[in-house]
């Protein structure tokens, strides 16, 4: 449990205990051999908002890694994890049907692949959204019984929207605050949500909803104009003031979220890390290396990439025998078909390349199927020449900025989706490529690869001045001032007669699409 030692800006002191909902909890329970072993959780979430709950104190709420079948066996090593982190640990138990209903089916068979364009992947019933229902009332209750009804609550992402809406007939007083990680989808694919005024509604009842884009504020806005739910008052850029239905002003807002900057540079830069580049280089021999690391996920663009890589090597054959890439998949959903048979088509498309293109001395991809260590991690991103982050769509990815952070000879380049929340960021630094456009993509690879060092030098600099200046702790100073704060006068406040204008435009209108 224990953060990386770095703590939040002073400034955060005065916010005071902090309560953090979000689908798990930063620890996992596991069965080990009849007794209950408690596991760090891992991902950017954690990393984000450990730090700032142990400097807080609170509570964080979340799902404990094991359903009601599995007993309650876990229930006391889980409180004396809380008791070590300095903040309260509050489990939100499920049985299996509802976990199915409310995560696999809701949450990973609905919003995922709609809000990152994948309609046609999506399985609508009626009965998940029930569940989901079910499950966020929960959560609610669960975080009633840490806040009491008061002090500010910070949602997090898409498998808790209607959190905030449930708080509130609970009867909580504090201010709510929801943020999204993954993208927001266009209106068209909105359209598609057979629920779609019931998740603005429970948006709208957050007092805050930030997201990663100016791109998924203006979705959103789009949105809830289009459905009639609330009514905007302002909108500007990445900033936006809409009102609910009951009168409530609610805050969109960009907050592009950061990584832990000083600790990945620090990390690339150790004694250890630079060994295990050495031995790296040595097991791949004299190869400049392109790397992707993702999770097994269609949103990633991994069958994409492989085919883009292929065209590369036909199209520009002097690049054989020189380059080699090196991709880290990270096991994922296991469970659901889909994602096994996309690790298939992954199996069967890599072995094609390689049987395509291998000489007795090298082979141009080679891939592992596995999590590895931060250790690892960070040679594997300090090694590159290249990395290749060509997602289909994707909310931000802190793949892209990690690497950079470990570029610490800024010496490499990022070949970067214009699709990913980070192309807002680091679109002049980066080569931008449409991973639907073959020939672009693979063209791009070639020319990052080739890229004369001064230039890839000044490119790689100018990004992580960029990823430095807008870590991780300034994005939560960031989302937590306002949370806190709600907006001022003279940003924005409508006068009543105002509101009384937008209240006229709210009710059912037909979507123009
Ligand atoms: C969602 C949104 C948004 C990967 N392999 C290993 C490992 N990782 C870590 C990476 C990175 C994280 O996993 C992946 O984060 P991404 O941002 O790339 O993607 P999602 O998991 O889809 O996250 C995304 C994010 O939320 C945050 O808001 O950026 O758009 O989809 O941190 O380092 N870590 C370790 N071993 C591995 O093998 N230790």
């Amino acid at each position: 449990m224990a953060g990386n030692g770095k703590r939040p800006g002073a400034s955060m002191t005065a916010l005071g205990p902090l309560t953090v909902v979000s689908n798990r909890l930063p620890v996992v329970m596991r069965p080990r051999g009849g007794s209950w072993k408690v596991e760090p959780g891992a991902g950017g979430l954690v990393a984000a908002m450990q730090p700032i709950l142990e400097r807080q104190g609170g509570c964080w709420v979340g799902w404990p890694g094991v359903v009601e079948e599995d007993g309650r066996g876990w229930a006391e090593g889980l409180q004396r994890a809380g008791e070590r982190a300095g903040y309260a640990l509050e489990p939100v138990t499920m049985n299996r049907a509802q976990y199915k209903g409310y995560y696999e089916g809701f949450s990973n068979s609905v919003i995922w692949p709609l809000f990152h364009g994948f309609a046609d992947r999506c399985s609508f019933e009626a009965s998940d959204f029930e569940q989901y229902r079910s499950v966020n009332q929960r959560f609610a209750e669960a975080t009633m019984r840490c806040v009491g009804g008061e002090g500010l609550v910070w949602v997090h992402d898409y498998q808790l929207f209607e959190v905030g809406q449930r708080l509130r007939e609970l009867g909580h007083k504090g201010r709510l605050a929801h943020f999204l990680h993954i993208s927001f989808p266009g209106m068209e694919n909105y359209a598609k949500l057979p629920w779609r005024r019931e998740l603005l509604r429970a948006l709208l009842a957050y007092d805050l909803v930030g997201f990663q884009t100016a791109r998924d504020v203006r979705n959103f806005v789009r949105c809830a104009e289009t459905f009639g739910v609330g009514g905007v008052l302002r909108h500007e850029g990445g900033q936006a003031l809409l009102v609910a239905e009951d009168g409530r002003r609610v805050e969109a807002g960009a907050f592009p979220i950061g990584m832990d900057f000083e600790a990945f540079s620090e990390r690339a830069a150790s004694a250890e890390v630079e060994e295990r580049v050495r031995a790296l280089q040595d097991e791949i021999g004299a190869y400049r290396m392109f790397l992707g690391i993702d999770r097994l996920d269609y949103t990633k663009g991994l069958i994409h990439r492989l085919r883009a890589f292929e065209l590369m090597l036909e199209r520009h054959p002097h690049l054989r025998e020189q380059v080699v890439f090196f991709q880290l998949v990270v096991p994922s959903r296991e469970n659901v078909s889909e994602y096994r048979s996309l690790k298939r088509e992954f199996d069967r498309v890599v072995g094609r390349i390689n049987g395509r293109f291998s000489t007795s001395g090298w082979q141009p991809i080679r891939y592992l199927y596995n999590r590895v260590n931060p250790v690892e991690l960070a040679a594997l991103y300090r090694l590159a020449v290249v990395a290749l982050v060509t997602p289909l769509r994707d909310g931000m990815n802190l793949v892209a900025k990690e690497y950079c952070a470990c570029q610490v000879d800024e010496n490499g380049a990022l070949v970067l989706s214009e699709f990913a929340g980070a192309a807002a960021q680091l679109g002049e630094g980066a080569v931008l490529v449409n991973p639907y456009d073959r020939v672009a993509s693979a063209d791009a690879m070639a020319r990052a690869v080739q890229m004369d060092e001064a230039r890839r030098r000044t490119r790689m600099r100018a990004m992580r001045r960029i990823i430095a200046t807008s870590d991780v702790y300034r994005w939560a100073e960031r989302f937590l001032e306002r949370a806190t704060e709600g907006p001022q006068p003279g940003e924005g406040f409508a006068t009543p007669a105002q509101i009384s204008v937008v209240g006229q435009q709210v009710g059912p209108i037909s979507p123009q699409l």
